[in-house]
């Protein structure tokens, strides 16, 4: 079996372009894969973070992951920080990866703009992204279209790697769905949803309440021709909304424009609202049950004792290989 795997980073709350973009994904290959799913809690912190805060998202993010239909029996799930190899592999490869190529990546540079006074884990975070991937020899890492260069670099750097020290690792592949879109942010939709973004009227939240969620989808930026119709590049605020329509209801885009021809943005709006309200509440009902109960810690258990053999092997391995070994 292939072994395909994401991480999430707790930096604000699981949005719903990441249950779209990322786990719905993840249950759709559940069955056909063997799957690792974790919070990318290290990675949150290239980015300062209020410690209370983070710590209460990593729970909720696990919750959340198999509320959103992540069956803990097909996936390996854990937190990203308790794996104490993970980083311990990504010294190793950092001194196998050149500068250039870390400070050439474009998250990197993205970020370091926003930032006046950004963290040297800002340039090694795709490398710690190399060693979430390498050390359980991942075939398929599940990306948005912005995550392709890290998980390439990945490959870069494991090739690299092989061909200096012997076969170590598995050559990662970025893994592009074709119907994996990107949901937008609803006030201004010619940016992704982000977790971090400052304005929450743009982004839906999973943990939102009912009347948050129509509230901001009935406020959601749209243009004034009235018309639904899908086209991104000139009505972008109307295509996000058929997007999220379609991912949540699994009705193509032309079935929806065909349903809501000459009906007008309102009528449209509401429609989203309520569908997409609906369907969160379902995973909240869910999400709090789990909270509640004791599963969580165990899953958690089980998850990262796993993977934790698996990332000592790999350690043990490449310190072999690199000659730093008793
Ligand atoms: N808006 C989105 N639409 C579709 N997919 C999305 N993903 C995130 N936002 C959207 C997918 O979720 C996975 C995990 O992403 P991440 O949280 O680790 O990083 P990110 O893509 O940088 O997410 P954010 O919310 O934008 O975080 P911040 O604000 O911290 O930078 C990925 O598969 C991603 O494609």
């Amino acid at each position: 079996m292939k072994k395909i795997l994401t991480g999430i980073k707790p930096t604000g709350d699981f949005t719903l372009g990441n249950y779209i973009g990322a786990i719905k994904q993840m249950v759709s290959m559940q069955e056909e894969y063997d799957s690792y799913l974790f919070v990318a809690d290290l990675h949150a912190l290239t980015i300062p973070q209020d410690p209370k805060e983070l710590h209460e998202r990593l729970k909720k993010f696990i919750a959340m992951y198999i509320a959103c239909g992540i069956d803990p029996k097909k996936n390996t799930i854990y937190l990203q920080s308790e794996n104490e190899y993970i980083p311990a592999m990504s010294y190793l490869l950092e001194c196998t990866t050149q500068y250039g190529e870390a400070s050439r990546m474009i998250q990197f540079k993205e970020k370091s703009k926003e930032h006046s006074n950004f963290s040297v884990g800002l340039l090694t975070y795709p490398v710690l992204m190399a060693a979430d991937i390498l050390y359980c020899d991942a075939d398929y890492v599940p990306v948005g279209i912005d995550q392709k260069q890290h998980v390439e670099l990945a490959r870069d750097i494991a090739e690299r790697f092989n061909h200096r020290y012997g076969d170590t690792f598995v050559l990662p592949e970025p893994m592009i769905s074709k119907s994996g879109v990107k949901i937008r942010d609803l006030k201004d939709p010619t940016k992704k949803m982000s977790k971090s973004e400052e304005n929450p009227q743009g982004v839906i939240s999973m943990f939102d309440t009912k009347e948050d969620i129509e509230k901001k989808i009935m406020r959601a930026t749209t243009d004034s021709d009235n018309q639904i119709k899908y086209d991104m590049d000139h009505k972008p605020g109307i295509s996000n909304l058929l997007n999220i329509a379609s991912s949540i209801t699994g009705r193509t885009i032309e079935e929806l424009e065909k349903e809501f021809d000459g009906q007008g943005y309102g009528t449209f709006k509401k429609y989203v609202a309520s569908i997409t309200s609906e369907h969160i509440m379902k995973i909240q009902e869910k999400y709090q049950q789990l909270l509640n109960g004791k599963e969580l810690d165990q899953i958690l258990d089980e998850g990262i004792q796993k993977s934790r053999t698996l990332a000592k092997g790999k350690y043990d391995l490449m310190k072999q290989r690199m000659g730093v070994i008793r």
